[in-house]
Protein backbone atom coordinates (compact mmCIF):
# COMPACT_ATOMS: atom_id res chain seq x y z
CA UNK A 1 0.00 0.00 0.00
CA UNK A 2 2.90 2.37 0.68
CA UNK A 3 4.46 1.52 -2.61
CA UNK A 4 0.93 2.07 -3.93
CA UNK A 5 0.62 5.24 -2.74
CA UNK A 6 4.03 6.72 -3.28
CA UNK A 7 4.10 5.84 -6.97
CA UNK A 8 0.34 7.25 -6.97
CA UNK A 9 1.87 10.81 -5.41
CA UNK A 10 4.86 10.92 -7.80
CA UNK A 11 2.53 10.03 -10.35
CA UNK A 12 0.27 13.01 -9.53
CA UNK A 13 2.78 15.61 -8.91
CA UNK A 14 5.75 14.35 -10.00
CA UNK A 15 6.90 14.45 -14.37
CA UNK A 16 5.89 10.29 -14.94
CA UNK A 17 2.45 9.89 -17.14
CA UNK A 18 -0.35 7.41 -15.75
CA UNK A 19 -0.59 4.88 -17.65
CA UNK A 20 -4.14 3.65 -19.01
CA UNK A 21 -4.50 0.56 -20.87
CA UNK A 22 -7.74 0.42 -23.26
CA UNK A 23 -9.00 -3.68 -23.51
CA UNK A 24 -11.70 -5.35 -24.78
CA UNK A 25 -12.86 -7.58 -27.45
CA UNK A 26 -12.00 -6.82 -31.46
CA UNK A 27 -14.19 -3.98 -32.89
CA UNK A 28 -15.44 -2.89 -29.46
CA UNK A 29 -13.91 1.18 -30.22
CA UNK A 30 -10.69 1.12 -28.92
CA UNK A 31 -8.45 2.61 -31.24
CA UNK A 32 -11.83 5.21 -32.11
CA UNK A 33 -11.99 5.99 -28.50
CA UNK A 34 -8.23 6.28 -28.01
CA UNK A 35 -7.83 9.20 -30.88
CA UNK A 36 -11.37 10.53 -29.59
CA UNK A 37 -9.67 11.06 -26.30
CA UNK A 38 -6.29 12.45 -27.80
CA UNK A 39 -7.66 14.77 -30.92
CA UNK A 40 -11.49 14.81 -30.49
CA UNK A 41 -12.10 13.54 -33.84
CA UNK A 42 -13.50 10.06 -35.05
CA UNK A 43 -10.30 8.48 -37.08
CA UNK A 44 -11.26 5.96 -39.47
CA UNK A 45 -9.46 2.89 -37.77
CA UNK A 46 -8.33 -0.74 -39.14
CA UNK A 47 -8.56 -3.88 -36.58
CA UNK A 48 -5.24 -2.96 -34.54
CA UNK A 49 -2.32 -5.72 -35.13
CA UNK A 50 0.12 -4.60 -31.15
CA UNK A 51 -0.97 -1.75 -30.36
CA UNK A 52 -0.85 2.30 -30.42
CA UNK A 53 0.25 4.90 -27.55
CA UNK A 54 -0.72 8.55 -27.29
CA UNK A 55 -0.22 11.15 -24.64
CA UNK A 56 -3.55 12.35 -23.75
CA UNK A 57 -3.76 15.57 -21.09
CA UNK A 58 -6.78 16.19 -19.46
CA UNK A 59 -6.82 18.41 -16.81
CA UNK A 60 -3.14 19.19 -16.22
CA UNK A 61 -2.40 15.27 -16.01
CA UNK A 62 -0.70 13.27 -18.30
CA UNK A 63 -2.18 9.87 -19.48
CA UNK A 64 0.17 7.90 -21.62
CA UNK A 65 -2.49 5.50 -23.04
CA UNK A 66 -1.94 2.14 -24.88
CA UNK A 67 -4.49 0.75 -27.10
CA UNK A 68 -4.49 -3.07 -27.37
CA UNK A 69 -5.56 -5.06 -30.55
CA UNK A 70 -8.66 -7.44 -29.38
CA UNK A 71 -8.74 -10.37 -31.77
CA UNK A 72 -8.83 -13.62 -30.14
CA UNK A 73 -5.09 -14.39 -31.10
CA UNK A 74 -3.63 -11.39 -30.06
CA UNK A 75 -5.55 -11.50 -26.37
CA UNK A 76 -2.53 -13.37 -24.86
CA UNK A 77 -0.09 -10.28 -25.65
CA UNK A 78 -2.31 -8.16 -23.59
CA UNK A 79 -0.40 -9.08 -20.07
CA UNK A 80 2.55 -7.64 -21.65
CA UNK A 81 1.59 -4.32 -21.30
CA UNK A 82 0.27 -4.63 -17.26
CA UNK A 83 2.89 -4.07 -15.50
CA UNK A 84 2.87 -0.13 -13.33
CA UNK A 85 -1.22 0.18 -15.05
CA UNK A 86 -2.76 3.13 -13.46
CA UNK A 87 -6.16 2.52 -14.75
CA UNK A 88 -7.99 0.04 -16.88
CA UNK A 89 -10.51 1.41 -19.82
CA UNK A 90 -12.49 -2.15 -20.79
CA UNK A 91 -14.47 -1.84 -23.62
CA UNK A 92 -17.69 -3.59 -24.47
CA UNK A 93 -19.60 -2.84 -27.56
CA UNK A 94 -23.26 -2.59 -25.93
CA UNK A 95 -24.79 -3.91 -29.18
CA UNK A 96 -22.43 -6.83 -29.31
CA UNK A 97 -24.94 -9.36 -27.09
CA UNK A 98 -23.58 -12.51 -28.62
CA UNK A 99 -20.09 -12.01 -27.55
CA UNK A 100 -20.71 -10.50 -23.92
CA UNK A 101 -19.45 -14.06 -22.25
CA UNK A 102 -16.58 -13.84 -23.92
CA UNK A 103 -16.02 -10.46 -22.85
CA UNK A 104 -16.59 -11.17 -19.21
CA UNK A 105 -13.93 -14.13 -19.15
CA UNK A 106 -11.83 -12.11 -20.93
CA UNK A 107 -12.27 -9.58 -18.11
CA UNK A 108 -12.07 -12.26 -15.26
CA UNK A 109 -8.89 -13.40 -16.04
CA UNK A 110 -7.01 -9.98 -16.69
CA UNK A 111 -8.54 -8.64 -13.69
CA UNK A 112 -6.83 -11.73 -11.37
CA UNK A 113 -3.33 -10.93 -12.74
CA UNK A 114 -1.44 -9.42 -9.69
CA UNK A 115 0.21 -6.82 -11.61
CA UNK A 116 -3.23 -5.20 -12.16
CA UNK A 117 -4.30 -5.68 -8.99
CA UNK A 118 -4.53 -1.76 -8.18
CA UNK A 119 -5.42 -0.26 -11.53
CA UNK A 120 -8.59 1.63 -11.54
CA UNK A 121 -11.18 -0.23 -13.70
CA UNK A 122 -13.68 2.01 -16.04
CA UNK A 123 -16.03 -0.02 -18.64
CA UNK A 124 -17.17 1.78 -21.17
CA UNK A 125 -20.81 0.33 -22.60
CA UNK A 126 -19.72 1.64 -26.11
CA UNK A 127 -21.72 1.77 -29.54
CA UNK A 128 -25.07 3.16 -27.32
CA UNK A 129 -25.96 5.52 -30.46
CA UNK A 130 -26.32 1.69 -32.13
CA UNK A 131 -30.00 0.48 -31.96
CA UNK A 132 -30.88 -2.35 -29.71
CA UNK A 133 -27.63 -0.96 -27.86
CA UNK A 134 -27.66 -2.56 -23.93
CA UNK A 135 -27.90 -0.21 -20.81
CA UNK A 136 -25.00 0.48 -18.71
CA UNK A 137 -26.78 -1.78 -15.80
CA UNK A 138 -27.48 -4.62 -18.34
CA UNK A 139 -24.11 -4.54 -18.94
CA UNK A 140 -22.92 -4.34 -15.85
CA UNK A 141 -24.73 -7.22 -14.15
CA UNK A 142 -24.01 -9.60 -17.06
CA UNK A 143 -20.28 -8.80 -16.20
CA UNK A 144 -20.38 -9.57 -12.64
CA UNK A 145 -19.16 -5.93 -11.74
CA UNK A 146 -20.69 -5.67 -8.56
CA UNK A 147 -19.31 -8.69 -6.94
CA UNK A 148 -15.49 -7.23 -7.52
CA UNK A 149 -13.62 -6.98 -4.12
CA UNK A 150 -11.54 -4.43 -3.47
CA UNK A 151 -11.67 -2.74 -7.22
CA UNK A 152 -12.38 1.00 -7.71
CA UNK A 153 -14.78 0.85 -10.65
CA UNK A 154 -17.28 2.60 -12.74
CA UNK A 155 -19.04 1.97 -15.68
CA UNK A 156 -19.78 4.56 -18.19
CA UNK A 157 -22.59 4.76 -21.17
CA UNK A 158 -19.96 5.96 -24.06
CA UNK A 159 -20.35 6.43 -27.89
CA UNK A 160 -17.22 6.92 -29.34
CA UNK A 161 -18.81 8.42 -32.77
CA UNK A 162 -20.81 10.73 -30.99
CA UNK A 163 -18.09 11.99 -28.21
CA UNK A 164 -20.16 10.81 -25.47
CA UNK A 165 -19.37 10.15 -21.98
CA UNK A 166 -16.26 10.22 -22.26
CA UNK A 167 -15.46 13.39 -20.42
CA UNK A 168 -17.11 11.66 -17.83
CA UNK A 169 -15.44 9.33 -17.47
CA UNK A 170 -12.09 11.08 -17.67
CA UNK A 171 -13.34 13.34 -14.59
CA UNK A 172 -14.04 10.17 -12.95
CA UNK A 173 -10.45 9.13 -13.79
CA UNK A 174 -9.15 12.43 -12.39
CA UNK A 175 -11.17 12.46 -9.28
CA UNK A 176 -10.41 8.48 -8.19
CA UNK A 177 -6.70 9.43 -8.56
CA UNK A 178 -6.90 12.02 -6.33
CA UNK A 179 -8.81 9.97 -3.72
CA UNK A 180 -12.15 12.05 -3.92
CA UNK A 181 -14.76 9.45 -5.67
CA UNK A 182 -18.16 10.43 -4.43
N1 LIG B 1 -21.87 3.11 -33.99
C1 LIG B 1 -20.69 3.15 -33.36
N2 LIG B 1 -19.61 2.62 -33.95
C2 LIG B 1 -18.45 2.69 -33.28
C3 LIG B 1 -18.32 3.30 -32.00
N3 LIG B 1 -17.04 3.21 -31.60
C4 LIG B 1 -16.38 2.56 -32.58
N4 LIG B 1 -17.22 2.25 -33.59
C5 LIG B 1 -16.90 1.56 -34.85
O1 LIG B 1 -16.57 0.22 -34.56
C6 LIG B 1 -15.57 -0.24 -35.49
C7 LIG B 1 -14.38 -0.79 -34.73
O2 LIG B 1 -13.76 0.27 -34.02
P1 LIG B 1 -12.23 0.21 -33.55
O3 LIG B 1 -11.99 1.43 -32.74
O4 LIG B 1 -11.34 -0.03 -34.70
O5 LIG B 1 -12.27 -1.11 -32.63
P2 LIG B 1 -11.10 -1.74 -31.77
O6 LIG B 1 -11.68 -2.07 -30.44
O7 LIG B 1 -9.91 -0.86 -31.79
O8 LIG B 1 -10.80 -3.12 -32.56
P3 LIG B 1 -9.42 -3.97 -32.62
O9 LIG B 1 -8.34 -3.03 -32.97
O10 LIG B 1 -9.65 -5.02 -33.67
O11 LIG B 1 -9.24 -4.59 -31.26
C8 LIG B 1 -15.23 0.95 -36.39
O12 LIG B 1 -15.97 0.85 -37.57
C9 LIG B 1 -15.67 2.14 -35.56
O13 LIG B 1 -16.02 3.27 -36.33
C10 LIG B 1 -19.50 3.88 -31.42
O14 LIG B 1 -19.52 4.43 -30.32
N5 LIG B 1 -20.65 3.77 -32.15
MG1 LIG C 1 -8.01 -1.10 -32.51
Amino acid sequence: MGSFLSSLFSSLWGSKELRVLILGLDGAGKTTILYRLQVGEVVTTIPTIGFNVETVTYKNLKFQVWDLGGQTSIRPYWRCYYANTDAIIYVVDSADRDRLAISKSELVSMLEEEELRTALLMVFANKQDMEGAMTPSEISSALGLSALKSRTWAIFKTSAIKGEGLEDAMEWLVNSLKGTTS
